[in-house]
């Protein structure tokens, strides 16, 4: 009798897989793994006249922009073509379960040697807004940095009024 009110298996399946589709996912917020890659490289800059070779990320001064939405995982290959030994830190990212691409050298790993190479692999989680990375050793901090911009996940609006362009203003010190 028992037996004979049980779903027949196909129906099980469909039920399923609709349980799943429709309250896990209710709406299409895919977390995507985003790659960068961030070649550590000497380059002239020419700020107020002044020309000066200092350490970049790929030849740009102030350095490229991450942008990744919450929820979503970075994977940042960072190689060493400069004679300076580098680490670089992802600041104010929460490293949870990920303490070793947290990035100060000599606490959570060795600088990258000349020629070396590192992967930082990290997931954004319940964070939102504008940050910044830099470098972790030595003085090289000072022109190695840049913009980490964390959008919300799609569908989820912003705390505000949708902005209409954003524009990451970054202060340094002059070369
Ligand atoms: C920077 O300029 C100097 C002098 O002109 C030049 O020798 C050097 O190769 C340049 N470095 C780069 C990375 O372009
Ligand atoms: C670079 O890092 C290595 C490994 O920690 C260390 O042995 C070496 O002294 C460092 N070089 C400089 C110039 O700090
Ligand atoms: C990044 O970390 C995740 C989770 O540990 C792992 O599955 C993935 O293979 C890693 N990716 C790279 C490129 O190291
Ligand atoms: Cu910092």
């Amino acid at each position: 009798m028992g037996a004979s009110l049980l779903p027949s298996p196909p129906f099980l399946a469909v039920f399923l897989f609709s349980l799943v589709t429709f309250s896990v996912n209710p709406e299409p917020a895919l977390a995507i793994t985003r790659h960068y890659k961030f070649d550590v490289m000497l380059q002239n800059v020419t700020r107020l006249c002044h020309t000066k070779s200092i350490v970049t990320v790929n030849g740009k001064f102030p350095g490229p922009r991450i942008v990744a939405r919450e929820g979503d995982r970075l994977v940042i290959k960072v190689v060493n073509h400069v004679q300076n030994n580098i680490s670089i830190h992802w600041h104010g990212i929460r490293q949870l379960r990920s303490g070793w691409a947290d990035g100060p050298a000599y606490i959570t790993q060795c600088p990258i040697q000349t020629g070396q190479s590192y992967v930082y692999n990290y997931t954004i989680v319940g964070q939102r807004g504008t940050l910044w990375w830099h470098a972790h050793i030595s003085w090289l901090r000072s022109t190695l940095y840049g913009p980490i911009i964390l959008l919300p996940k799609r569908g989820t609006p912003y705390p505000f009024a949708k902005p209409y362009k954003q524009v990451p203003i970054i202060f340094g010190n002059r070369l």
